[in-house]
């Protein structure tokens, strides 16, 4: 007990000479959109000054990874350019960074992940899983960048025109597996790949709640397995229809789920109530109390 499913080689992420371990507590990637017009806190810090005092809440409040994102991926979203995502994140990344903090960026352009890196990002969380862009792999690689490869199907704009699958499971797998021998072809070290089956991208509400409970199936591919749910709209289905901002507690019903059934990493907005709620599904799942047990 105590030691991730994953394996020895994979209770620790490598990144730029820095490694994050995995095993034995959960790990949060807290959320921080810097876009105008993201799905849930769209706008709400495009202002600098706020969203580094919101990454350094959510450090305080648990957060190992703070995952600063310029672009938004809703179907529709404007799309941005490669010097306006640029001007929106790297302030951020360099005020983060610098205070010892691991910054992941979210982005599918490689010269935004090359600035950002230059600033001082530790984890490139690519949801095109570096098929976007054909030089996201050399720009991840000359950094010896952590990153996150997503599973989508198509791309942003249209990936919710079709959500059907002969064997949904089977097919994120398949992906991940390639993109994965990707990586390593392309001189990635495999202890810096994190994989994510995608909740959301190009699938159905269903499809989403089968991702979720057969996550165990992605064990074989021995990488840390990272899980975002936190308040997309599949929990707004399953609550009949209810709006973003009312989708915490179904966020946090997820979160655990995840965990239970093996994620290693949550991507959340709300990161307190995110890490409680792992905290009690991983004890369940390995049978361990956590560290501060003093007062039962
Ligand atoms: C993810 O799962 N997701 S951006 C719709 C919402 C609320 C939130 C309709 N980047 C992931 O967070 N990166 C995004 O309500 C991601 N995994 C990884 N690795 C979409 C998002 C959201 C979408």
């Amino acid at each position: 007990m105590g030691v991730s499913r994953v394996g020895r080689r994979g209770c620790r992420i490598r990144g730029r000479g820095r490694e994050l371990v995995v095993a034995g507590r959960p790990v949060v990637m807290g959320i921080l959109n810097v876009t105008p017009d993201s799905f849930s806190d769209g706008g709400v810090y495009v202002d600098p000054g706020r969203a580094i005092e919101r990454g350094i809440e959510m450090m305080e409040e648990g957060a190992d990874i703070i995952d600063v994102g310029g672009e938004s991926t809703r179907p529709g979203a404007v799309p941005v350019s490669m010097e306006e995502e640029a001007r929106r994140v790297l302030p951020i990344v360099e005020r983060l960074a610098g205070r010892g903090l691991l910054v992941s960026v979210d982005t599918m352009k490689s010269e935004v992940a090359r600035l950002a890196m230059e600033a001082g990002a530790w984890m490139i969380n690519d949801v095109s899983a570096m098929t976007a862009d054909p030089l996201m792999a050399s720009a991840v690689r000359e950094h010896g960048a952590a990153v996150v490869l997503m599973h989508m199907r198509g791309e942003p704009a249209t990936m919710q025109r079709d959500v059907e699958y002969k064997d949904l499971v089977a097919e994120v797998y398949d992906h991940l597996a390639s993109r994965i021998k990707f990586a390593e072809a392309e001189g990635i070290a495999p202890e810096s790949v994190v994989i994510d089956p995608g909740i959301g991208f190009g699938k159905s509400a269903l499809g989403n709640l089968e991702l979720l409970s057969r996550l165990r199936e992605f064990s074989p591919l021995k990488r840390p397995v990272l899980v975002g749910a936190s308040r997309k709209s599949f929990i707004g289905s399953v609550l009949g229809g209810r709006a973003s901002s009312g989708r915490l507690f179904g966020s946090l019903s997820a979160a655990a789920i995840a965990v239970f059934n093996g994620a290693d990493i949550i991507r959340a907005h709300d990161v307190k109530e995110t890490l409680d709620a792992a905290k009690v599904a991983m004890a369940v799942r390995d049978k361990e109390l956590g560290g501060d047990n003093g007062d039962i």
